[in-house]
């Protein structure tokens, strides 16, 4: 059993062979210029900023063999899985799902807009996990693979903290998955919100789950 001592609100105890690294929609749309993100008014600076110290978090996942899962924010060409609601949000904020924006059709599975960031492209054996809401069980296979691979214990990192991360967090935490968040691996585009979503989670004893950092889950790891 390996342990995270300073995680909030106690430590947090997992095993290798039933964790996953999950990390969310570190995408272009989120994380780049021209970006979904940045055409709905978003400063892309802080989810940006996260790449380097995720790519440490997934090279020593990589090295122990754990199981790494990718979730991807996108719709289908015909827009045919985009709620209308979802839809019409987005026009009126000025960046319409499936309009075309300077990284191809906004938030459509295929264009460059929706590629995970190079610097942490998946590789053989890794899941994609193509999402079409903002928590990745919602019409996803991702329970399924999860039971599949006996996983019980989620590390989540990614964008953003208060929307998607959240919103998977708590969907995880309603099928008894044990998920700890690292707080400088996951970003909103503004400071508050990011603080605010983590403290939701570990509050009232862990309502949602556990917040920890990337250095101090290497570190469990050696
Ligand atoms: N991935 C994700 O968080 N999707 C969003 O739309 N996030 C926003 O903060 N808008």
């Amino acid at each position: 059993m390996i342990q995270i001592e300073a995680a909030q609100p106690y430590a947090y105890e997992f095993d290798l062979s039933s964790t996953a690294l999950v990390i969310i929609d570190m995408q272009n749309d989120f994380c780049a210029p021209g970006g979904f993100g940045e055409l709905l008014g978003n400063d892309i600076a802080a989810t940006a900023a996260i790449i380097p110290t995720i790519q440490a978090v997934l090279q020593a996942a990589r090295q122990l063999g754990m199981l790494v899962i990718h979730t991807r924010e996108g719709h289908m060409p015909d827009l045919s899985d985009c709620p209308p609601s979802k839809l019409a949000r987005s026009r009126k904020q000025g960046a319409g799902i499936g309009d075309a924006g300077p990284m191809g059709r906004i938030l459509v599975r295929g264009e460059q807009g929706h590629h995970i960031v190079p610097e942490l492209a998946p590789i053989s054996g890794e899941i994609v996990i193509d999402k079409p809401g903002k928590g990745a069980f919602y019409r996803t296979a991702l329970d399924e693979v999860l039971k599949q691979h006996h996983i019980t214990h989620l590390v989540v990192c990614g964008v953003t903290t208060h929307v998607c991360v959240s919103s998977t967090v708590r969907e995880a935490n309603d099928r008894d998955y044990q998920c700890v968040v690292l707080s400088d691996g996951t970003a909103a585009f503004n400071r508050k919100d990011h603080e605010a979503a983590l403290h939701m989670i570990h509050q009232q004893g862990g309502i949602f789950g556990w917040v920890s950092d990337a250095e101090s889950f290497v570190q469990s790891l050696v």
